[in-house]
């Protein structure tokens, strides 16, 4: 069985930034929807045994899945169970960018903390439809900024995911109602970069 993380906060901890309506709804009803359906997916094919015990292992070896079935229910499923994993331990109030290896790589590959913002809101503006825009490390340490669509992710791409925003429309509709941009600009005021330093900071292991 796999499991959604436990909310790390209240549901109201990310308020004003992001409602607690919102918060809500994103974790009991879509976060759980995808851990629900990816868990009953692998049930009904009774597959149990035949899964990696880890979803991250799931999520990156999902082609290699014995059965079609099993591979899209992993990929999009799968997908938004890690996906929203990472996204609530992303989030965190207020919460400054140190100096950190992170932050010199952001300054190397953009200029400015600013410029990289301004990239990224950019892509995020942008994507088409429903999906993620994220800051990936590469193998090799290197930044990038990168798009998925529906539940990909950078871990299906051989990446390690920095930091996130989702870019469907439940996660922002109920407060900025058609506004991508209010809730981007929201978005920064939520970002711990404690926590994306720490990821950037980890081993890179295929
Ligand atoms: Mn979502």
């Amino acid at each position: 069985m796999y499991k959604r993380i436990e909310l790390p906060y209240s549901y109201d901890a990310l308020e004003p930034h992001m409602d607690a309506e919102t918060v809500k709804l994103h974790y009991e009803l879509h976060h759980k929807g995808y851990e629900d359906k990816l868990n009953k997916a692998i049930e009904l094919k009774g597959y149990e045994s035949k899964v990696p015990t880890s979803l991250l292992e799931l999520c990156k070896g999902y082609l290699r899945l014995p059965d079609e079935g099993l591979r899209i229910a992993a990929r999009e499923f799968g997908g938004g169970l890690i996906n929203h994993n990472f996204w609530w331990q992303l989030l965190k109030p207020n919460v400054e960018m140190k100096e950190s290896v992170l932050k010199g790589e952001i300054i190397k590959t953009w200029g400015s903390v600013e410029n990289f913002k301004a990239v990224f809101e950019k892509e995020a503006m942008s994507l088409f439809g429903s999906g993620w825009v994220w800051l990936v490390k590469r193998r090799n340490g290197s930044l990038k900024i990168v798009k998925t669509f529906n539940q990909d992710n950078p871990w299906f791409l051989g990446f390690y995911p920095i930091l996130g925003v989702d870019l469907w429309e439940h996660s922002y509709y109920l407060k900025h109602k058609g506004s991508r941009k209010t809730y981007l600009e929201s978005f920064w005021n939520l970002v711990n970069w404690d926590f994306c330093s720490e990821e950037y900071d980890k081993e890179y292991k295929r």
